[in-house]
């Protein structure tokens, strides 16, 4: 029975490091972005969310770009409204998709350096509420 305790507990703590949220993972640098949304994401509206990077002391500034991705090309939308609200988080504002196109919106995350050269960039895709 002890055994069992020990080897659930073993198992339970291996879940709880497992499940270390990551939404975003950029693969070369090992950092994480999460994003939560304040508002949507809504496709035709203005949309706002905060994005937060893991520790660490590369990044200094960020890009967030709305981007699709067709079948046959990939394009932009109008430029978000990017505020730094703390250490590593960003409050993304006026984020807007155009609906009623054969594709999938992503946010293109572009992490930079103090000489504002990329570091390493990253997709998220987006899922809508409707
Ligand atoms: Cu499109």
């Amino acid at each position: 029975m002890k055994l069992l305790i020990t080897i659930f507990a073993l198992i339970s703590m291996n879940f709880t490091f497992a499940d270390e949220r990551c939404d975003v993972k950029f693969t070369k640098t090992s950092i994480c972005a999460n994003i939560d949304w304040i508002y949507g994401p809504y496709l035709d509206q203005y949309n706002s969310a905060k994005i937060s990077l893991s520790e660490n002391d590369k990044v200094v500034t960020i890009k967030v770009i709305p981007w699709m991705v067709m079948s046959n090309h990939e394009h932009g939308s109008r430029p978000v409204v990017l505020t730094k609200t703390g250490d590593s988080e960003f409050l993304i504002e006026k984020a807007y998709f155009m609906g009623g196109m054969d594709g999938s919106w992503f946010f293109k995350i572009q992490l930079n350096d103090s000489t504002n050269n990329l570091i390493e960039e990253a997709r998220y895709h987006l899922e809508f509420k409707k």
